[in-house]
């Protein structure tokens, strides 16, 4: 009887801890909004040489936090100086991430190209912005020289 009462009490207390596991994400998703800006490697890794695969070293990943595919054709990416990229036409599934490089190349799945022969992101400070086709800012951020070429956005 003992041993019984005590194992009610722990399936009680079990009961009780489980929804509080499960808001602690939720909350933190929320915050992370519906499509938005993930890491960012806005410092090319090794030298600034400038070379085709150097300027695709430095990328931003826009991820999909919503529950649906989204058509990101007329979303634009822009920096501090204004050069802007825009997505021609991609579907980013739910939950997926799409990593815009820099540089040249041919797009795939999960991977476009700005197409740009300088690099975009300043390695010293700048700010990333994500801007719906109505022109909206959807989500911003910015870094200094202390993140050490990569940010992470979420
Ligand atoms: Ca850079």
């Amino acid at each position: 009887m003992r041993i019984r009462s005590t194992v009610t009490a722990v399936l009680a207390a079990t009961a009780v801890a489980a929804p509080l596991l499960v808001a602690s994400p939720a909350t933190a998703a929320a915050h992370q909004g519906g499509l938005h800006l993930g890491f960012i490697q806005y410092d090319s890794p090794g030298r600034d040489t400038g070379s085709n695969s150097s300027l695709n070293g430095e990328w931003v990943n826009v991820h999909n936090n919503t529950r649906g595919a989204i058509q990101l054709k007329g979303y634009k990416l822009k920096d501090n100086t204004g050069y802007t990229y825009t997505f021609g036409s991609y579907k980013i599934g739910a939950g997926k991430t799409v990593k815009v490089r820099t540089g040249k190349g041919s797009n795939g799945a999960g991977y476009v190209f700005w197409g740009r022969a300088a690099y975009v992101w300043n390695n010293t400070s700048d700010k990333a912005r994500l801007i719906k086709p109505s022109g909206s800012q959807l989500d911003s951020c910015s870094w200094t020289t202390r993140d050490n070429g990569t940010r992470n956005c979420h």
